[in-house]
């Protein structure tokens, strides 16, 4: 796993950790000026509701992720219910990506604009995110398209339309977060796939994906490609190298990525030929616009003995 912050300098928003059959990814999200709101802030924020995860999972308070989530926020919550206005829509929030793998099973969840991308065996990578909050983004934004930067006209329309945003978080007709309300996780898109049709998975900041879109330096096939030659830090070094100096593009964010790998002890006698597995989309009709949600349903047949072999590297700071 690798994360960088978007400015040298800053604090890195991001959050990336494992435990033994859980690997967390969070994106902060960076209101700034909101000390008067909450007096732990944005990175204390993604970094303890990650670590809090983790620690529900390792004492096995919850298995299942959207509980785990849950019962993370909820914690969390309490810690800093005292002391900070939590019920703000600007108090501190954060993205993630989750994936576990338990009894021959990976289980993977996405909240807002964290990605969770499955290498398979033999066919292109499954990307899954949860698109509504880029959307909604998009849609609230929009009447400042066509307006200048700074001029009087587009600091009013840009006050009008941040309020809109803001009214739309955590609410059934806008898009979810992990904030102060621990039903934001049961709005997050999750799925399971069989642990022998995966060969490995990466989750990433919205800062990262952007290596595919909307940069388009690799596709997802390739991005997996460059996971397994050369590793999170390698893929993040080429991001910023693209970035610097750009004036086009948005501005830095931090960017984060874990990338785990299966490996399969080799088997005794000569290879079997595998079905290619079956991709179904399995979107919920109750969600509307919850962006992609995948699942994999496949070869059935044993699944091999596996270890998990996440080949963590130092954090780069
Ligand atoms: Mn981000
Ligand atoms: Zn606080």
């Amino acid at each position: 796993m690798a994360s960088r912050p978007g400015h040298a300098g800053r604090i890195n928003e991001d959050f990336v950790g494992a435990t033994t059959g859980l690997a967390v990814l969070l994106d902060g999200a960076g209101i700034p000026n909101t000390e008067a709101i909450c007096v732990h802030g944005v990175a204390w924020y993604a970094s303890t509701l990650g670590s809090t995860m983790l620690s529900c999972w390792a004492r096995r308070e919850a298995v299942d992720l959207r509980a785990v989530l849950a019962r993370a926020i909820e914690e969390v919550a309490g810690r800093h219910r005292n002391t900070c206005d939590i019920a703000d829509p600007s108090s501190p929030q954060a993205t993630v990506a989750m994936v576990a793998v338990q009894d021959q099973t990976l289980h993977y969840l996405a909240l807002a604009d964290a990605f969770v991308v499955l290498g398979t065996r033999s066919t292109d990578p499954v990307v899954v995110t949860d698109g509504r909050e880029v959307q909604v983004r998009r849609e609230s934004l929009a009447p400042l398209n066509g307006l200048t930067t700074g001029t009087p006209e587009y600091r009013r329309m840009r006050a009008i339309v941040i309020e809109e945003l803001r009214g739309r978080r955590n609410q059934a007709s806008g898009y979810w977060i992990a904030k102060d309300d621990p039903a934001a996780a049961a709005e997050a898109v999750t799925g399971t796939v069989p642990l022998d049709e995966v060969d490995s998975f990466a989750l990433l900041s919205d800062g990262a994906s952007r290596v595919v879109d909307p940069y388009g330096l690799l596709d997802w096939r390739a991005f997996m490609q460059v996971l397994h030659s050369t590793g999170p830090r390698a893929l993040l070094r080429r991001l910023r190298q693209y970035e610097v100096g750009r004036t086009d593009g948005p501005p830095l964010d931090d960017a984060s990525v874990t990338f785990a790998e299966f490996r399969r002890p080799p088997r005794g006698g000569p290879a079997v030929p595998r079905q290619p597995a079956e991709r179904t989309c399995a979107a919920s009709s109750r969600r509307r616009d919850a962006g992609a949600v995948l699942a994999l349903r496949g070869a059935s047949g044993l699944p091999a003995p596996l270890c998990w072999s996440a080949p963590i590297a130092a954090v780069t700071p």
